[in-house]
């Protein structure tokens, strides 16, 4: 019995929660399907393990390198607050489960059975599979519903299976026409936290522009800016300054804390750099795995089940429109700046730390989307916007979330979840469940 119970953990807690092994094996049994040889089987699966695993130590360090520094600009300016960031979000989440936290693991299978079932049996198609997105999100979900309903395991994770299952079909599944768009039919949608944006994006974005006229990757740059036409200079370039801003604002004794011993002007060059460097590492893991992806998953979505379209990672779609991405990520930035200067302003009682995740990675994608259906101004417009509801949105779910000090901040968290919360809450009371005050 012991083992089966070891097996059932290592198989369903781990391998489905691991992306670089989740999608490993589905490449394997995409071109076993398709009859492929053997040894294309074996190449496929270890070269899209190697992808995805380049492609989390790109994203790793990206976030690693830049949350230090956001955070010192709070401490700096003496907010302290909710962290809107996925990695403070669901460690959050976890504390606040304490002793179920095993509940997680039932919701992530429930919900992965609800999103298969949805795929065979109605015309949605999108097939969620970003392993460690599935389970943040599946911690958070269920925190949120045990916070606020106070119900036993089996309700709960039943509400918490259906909800995300339901989230994750709908939102990968409405993306497939957009991203098939923006990948020219490479054939894969996306599965992440800021899909409904992503969505709006796409359906709005032709209403601010022309999309080949004022696509951010056609630009052209007059005279000394044309060195910015060049992708990996122009982040190096841009992120040199985007650093220097922030600390100059920090000032030089902070600086010099971070730099711990490295001249403060080259710690900032070489910081702005990195960004450069952790890019390229992150398209070369998404070009590697994609490519894989995109061939075997159609003995998946032929034989096995039909029409499914696989969601994964949003940095997928990066190496289609890099300039897109980047300036989604700096008007996001702009956004969120704005409504914590507000939320200040307001002497609000919850105040909200910016995270790095929430700003590239929704981001980045939404300006991707934004661009390839509207050209430049849909980018500015949609991406300044999506930094604001992250900030207003998360500040309002804060006080019914149950969390202490971190919330995961993307957009579809600053919107599509505090308004299941809100209906979770009115029903709760309906039917004279323990529903805690608002920022009890
Ligand atoms: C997120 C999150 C990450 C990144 C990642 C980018 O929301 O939790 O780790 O975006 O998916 O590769």
């Amino acid at each position: 019995m012991q083992v089966l119970l070891d097996i059932w953990n290592v198989i369903f807690n781990q391998v489905i929660t691991k992306p670089q092994l989740l999608l490993a094996i589905i490449v394997a049994i995409g071109y076993a399907l398709l009859k492929r040889p053997f040894v294309n089987v074996l190449s496929g699966a270890i070269k899209t393990m190697v992808g995805v695993m380049i492609l989390q130590v790109g994203s790793g360090q990206l976030t690693n390198t830049f949350r230090p520094i956001l955070l010192a600009l709070s401490t700096r300016f003496g907010i302290t607050g909710t962290i809107i960031d996925p990695y403070t979000g669901f460690p959050a989440a976890l504390e606040s489960l304490g002793d179920n936290q095993s509940w997680v693991g039932y919701v992530i299978l429930i919900a992965l059975g609800v999103n298969i079932l949805l795929v065979a049996v109605t015309k949605m198609r999108g097939l969620f599979l970003t392993g460690h997105i599935m389970f943040q999100q599946s911690c958070v979900a269920t925190a949120l519903i045990a916070y606020n309903l106070g119900l036993p395991m089996l309700p709960t994770i039943l509400i918490a299976g259906a909800l995300v299952g339901l989230y994750w079909a709908i939102g990968s599944n409405a993306l497939i026409g957009p991203t098939n768009k923006v990948t020219n039919n490479a054939g894969f949608t996306i599965g992440h936290q800021q899909m409904l944006m992503d969505w709006i994006a796409s359906k709005f974005s032709h209403k601010f522009g022309d999309p080949e006229k004022d696509d951010c990757e056609k630009v052209e740059l007059p005279g000394w800016f044309s060195i910015l036409q060049d992708n990996i200079v122009a982040m190096a370039i841009i992120m040199f300054l985007f650093i220097l801003v922030i600390m100059l604002a920090l000032g030089k004794a902070a600086v010099d804390e971070m730099a711990a011993g490295t001249n403060w002007i080259l710690y900032i060059l070489l910081t702005g750099v990195s960004f450069a460097v952790y890019i390229t590492i992150i398209l070369t893991g998404v070009r590697l795995f994609v490519a894989e992806l995109a061939s075997s998953f159609k003995g998946i979505s032929e034989k096995l089940l039909k029409n499914a379209v696989i969601g994964v990672d949003c940095p997928a779609i990066m190496p289609f429109s890099p300039n897109a991405w980047m300036i989604g990520f700096l008007f996001t930035t702009l956004g969120e700046l704005i409504a914590i200067g507000v939320l200040i302003l307001m002497k609000s009682p919850v105040l909200i730390i910016a995270g790095f995740v929430p700003l590239f990675f929704d981001g980045g994608p939404i300006g991707v989307y934004a661009n390839k259906h509207g050209g430049f101004k849909a980018v500015a417009f949609f991406c300044t916007l999506t930094g604001l509801v992250q900030v207003f949105g998360s500040a309002l779910v804060v006080p019914m979330s149950g969390m202490v000090g971190g919330w995961m901040g993307n957009f579809d968290w600053a919107t599509i979840w505090p308004a299941i919360t809100v209906v979770l809450r009115f029903i709760g009371h309906l039917f004279g469940l323990p529903v805690p005050p608002y920022g009890a």
